[in-house]
């Protein structure tokens, strides 16, 4: 690490860090606080850099940093020079009353006289001038299966949901489902057993007047999976030839797929050209920070460049439809989807259930998207995660405001006949209320 900038602060001031992917948590702490780091080790990979150092008493972002004086002097952010391709760790460390930052890459360093938030909005329009970047497209409103059915999720529920639409008249322009109707992780194509006829299913979600939407991983590979089964040369492996462990979830081990393999990438079309065949318009690709883990693959290629050749991929595959991000390198996906989850899972608790904030609850969940909410109109579309309005979901009417001043993308994820009048009430006018181009002006 190289030191690159020295700044006097007050016992006022502060440090924001901005975390690597979705989950991974975000927002600014008072000098002597310690910041929101992994728990329980499997979870390093699955919501953090896993390859970075980020220690417990030094503050850390990946490719983003701003420390903030805290007496009316201007604020420094530090950030990553070319953000698309290469995203430095940068180092802060409180020694007396100077914060000595330092990077591991080519960063700049913007002073500016203003709050951090604004900096970090002038930060990104000048990403996204350099980028050329188009405005993103304003999200579909969306019903989301997963906070509701979780991996349980059967073709039935989503049809009595879609009669309950259909009555009550919500405004939802698509019906997504999540994770549960795959045989397996990286078994796409395979329905699992609650799903009788996947395609089938699609096709009456457009009968009923919506658009179609769909869950994948599609950079993960279980180990119970056919893929990993059939395909072990399509992951990619560390120096001595030993997969990568992409984490554990679903109670399963995990690998990463190599998105520079032809074999992988041409599995990869197959699956998305499939559903863009079964008339789905809106993808949510989750868990893509595998294709962005360290290792050896078929080609030659930095981290960063494979996970945007997979994004790239699944880009061109599936036309026009809506690409949501999630579980996603942040600045690696810059220009590659249309919307992007800036925080981890919302749930029915406040708390995470380990106090790990990249965990679900509506802790994790607000920090980062209020940390986040510079990007949304600039990068992408911000999604905030689902709404979440049925009795039983703690400071429901919190989680409802939150949503109202941060949320890009609305959806909702509730069993519709869970809901009582408020919860009601409250999902119509978040689904209906006009969204702002930025959440922070520059
Ligand atoms: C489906 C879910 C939903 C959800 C996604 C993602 O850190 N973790 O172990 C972790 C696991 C799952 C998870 C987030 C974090 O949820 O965000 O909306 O699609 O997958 O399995």
């Amino acid at each position: 690490m190289r030191v690159v900038a020295e700044i006097p602060v007050s016992e006022q001031g502060s440090v924001h860090e901005q975390g690597w992917q979705s989950w991974s948590p975000s927002t600014r702490y008072g000098l002597t606080e310690q910041p929101h780091r992994w728990v329980d080790a499997p979870q390093r990979v699955v919501s953090y850099r896993s390859e970075n150092s980020a220690g417990r008493d030094v503050f850390w972002g990946e490719g983003l940093l701003a420390v903030d004086p805290g007496d009316g002097a201007a604020v420094t952010l530090i950030a990553a020079v070319s953000p698309t391709r290469s995203v430095p760790s940068i180092r802060a460390v409180v020694r007396g009353s100077v914060v000595e930052v330092a990077a591991d890459g080519d960063v700049e360093v913007r002073v500016e006289q203003s709050t951090v938030d604004t900096a970090f909005a002038r930060w990104a329009d000048s990403v996204a001038d350099k980028l050329e970047l188009t405005a993103p497209r304003p999200a579909p409103t969306t019903w989301c299966s997963w906070y509701q059915y979780f991996t349980e999720v059967a073709e039935s529920d989503v049809d009595r949901n879609l009669q309950l639409m259909d009555s009550l008249d919500l405004p939802i322009d698509v019906v997504q489902i999540d994770d549960g109707y795959q045989a397996a992780i990286g078994d796409w194509l395979i329905p699992s057993g609650r799903f009788p006829d996947v395609a089938g299913m699609f096709a009456r979600i457009r009968d009923h007047g919506r658009r179609a939407g769909i869950w994948t991983a599609p950079f993960l590979v279980s180990e119970n999976s056919r893929l990993f089964a059939h395909h072990p040369q399509w992951l990619v492996r560390d120096t001595s030839g030993v997969p990568v462990s992409a984490g554990r979830n679903w109670d399963q081990q995990l690998y990463a797929l190599d998105t520079t393999h032809p074999g992988a990438r041409e599995h990869l079309r197959t699956v998305f050209i499939t559903f863009a065949a079964w008339g789905i318009d809106f993808h949510k690709i989750d868990f893509t920070y595998a294709a962005a883990l360290p290792g050896v693959r078929h080609e030659d290629v930095t981290p960063i460049e494979a996970y945007r050749m997979g994004l790239l991929l699944i880009r061109e595959a599936i036309g026009d439809a809506y690409l949501l991000g999630c579980g996603a390198p942040l600045l690696p996906s810059i220009g590659l989807v249309d919307a992007m989850r800036v925080s981890p899972d919302i749930a029915a608790t406040w708390a995470s259930y380990n106090g790990d904030a990249s965990m679900p609850g509506q802790f994790g969940a607000t920090l980062n998207g209020v940390s986040r909410a510079f990007q949304h109109g600039r990068f992408w579309v911000n999604d905030p995660d689902c709404i979440l309005a049925r009795p039983g979901i703690e400071r429901r009417e919190d989680w409802a405001r939150h949503v109202s001043r941060f949320g890009g993308l609305r959806g909702s994820s509730d069993g519709v006949d869970q809901l009582d009048d408020w919860g009601l009430e409250t999902t119509r006018r978040l689904l209906s209320e006009p969204v702002p181009r930025y959440f922070v002006e520059s």
